[in-house]
């Protein structure tokens, strides 16, 4: 039997510094409505999606710093978001800002995402893991990218989840342009990877890189599909926010590599595909057959004899 699985990609446009926790919901839920009322089973949202992107500024005062973390998840402004969710039997995936306190009092800050079943039940969570930008801060640029100030980085990895009927990863943001992101939940079967990203079209460091920020984009994206097997949704949170424009673009790719859906539009917009989550073994048995084309005979005859080397 195939294996369908009706996504949508749930871009959000920009988040103003002032706009509360409860004000993203309520965007976040008329998007899930919306990606619901057109047969969605799993709806993703972008990197930090319940703030304005907060690393633009710098601030050494630990309580501003924290104002923008989660503790708790759900939380109080977030539970209607589940409830609902739970209600339509639709799942979901949420970038956010978290902060964990360890049993002995120290506190760690992850750019991390939730995974949410169509039961409501939390599948996992990914810390990102390749944390972009500069740790102090910079005056001269015309906004700063503090990521590596406000967050260290994830210390799991690439997990791979049994959910939503097929293999399901998650990585956020710079994540995407690095090979070994895809690689490492490729090489454990993953068939569908989500990934929320923010990305400023200018890049302070390297100039000459901002008019292919959108071909980038769709490259690495495109590429990690492709050479992983692996049906990719790449959703943006665009537009210009606090005078920072961020790249829009969102967009599901196919193993294939080739773009089934994506928005048109730099704000709030769903795009929506089905997906047949058995497309994936059309590559991985075929060009990407790693078992016959990259494990050595040898090391394939002793397994198949049960024997060590
Ligand atoms: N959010 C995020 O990871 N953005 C980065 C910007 C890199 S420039 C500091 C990205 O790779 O899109």
């Amino acid at each position: 039997m195939a294996r369908h699985l009706t996504v949508g990609a749930a871009q959000m446009g920009p988040i103003g510094r002032d706009e509360s926790r409860a004000d993203c919901v309520v965007r976040l839920t008329s998007l899930l409505e919306d990606a619901a009322s057109r047969g969605c089973e799993l709806v993703v949202f972008p990197e930090l999606a319940l703030t304005t992107f907060f690393p633009r500024w710098f601030t050494d005062d630990a309580d501003e710093m924290e104002s923008w973390f989660e503790a708790d998840m759900p939380n109080t402004a977030t539970q209607p978001l589940f409830d609902r969710a739970k209600e339509l039997g639709v799942g979901f995936s949420l970038g956010y800002a978290e902060l964990v306190v360890g049993a002995d009092g120290t506190r760690h800050r992850y750019n991390t995402q939730i995974l949410v079943e169509r039961d409501g039940t939390t599948v996992g969570k990914y810390r990102k893991v390749h944390i972009p930008g500069h740790e102090s801060n910079e005056p001269g640029r015309p906004f700063q990218h503090a990521e590596r100030h406000y967050f260290e980085p994830g210390p799991d990895g690439f997990e791979v989840w049994n959910a939503f009927g097929g293999r399901v990863g998650m990585a956020i943001c710079n994540d995407r342009r690095w090979p070994e992101t895809y690689r490492v939940m490729g090489l454990k079967g993953v068939e569908l990877i989500l990934i929320g990203y923010n990305t400023p079209l200018h890049y302070e460091p390297d100039p000459q890189q901002n008019a292919l920020a959108g071909f980038h984009n769709h490259l690495v994206l495109a590429a990690g599909a492709y050479q992983n097997g692996t049906y990719v949704v790449g959703v943006a949170k665009g537009g210009i926010e606090e005078g920072v424009d961020s790249l829009a673009q969102t967009a599901i790719f196919a193993p294939s590599g080739q773009i089934v859906a994506q928005c048109i539009t730099t704000g709030d917009e769903v795009a929506v595909a089905r997906l047949d989550l058995d497309f994936c073994s059309f590559y991985n048995n075929t060009l990407f057959d790693f078992d016959r084309y990259r494990i050595p005979k040898h090391y394939r005859l002793i397994a198949e004899e049960g024997g060590g080397a």
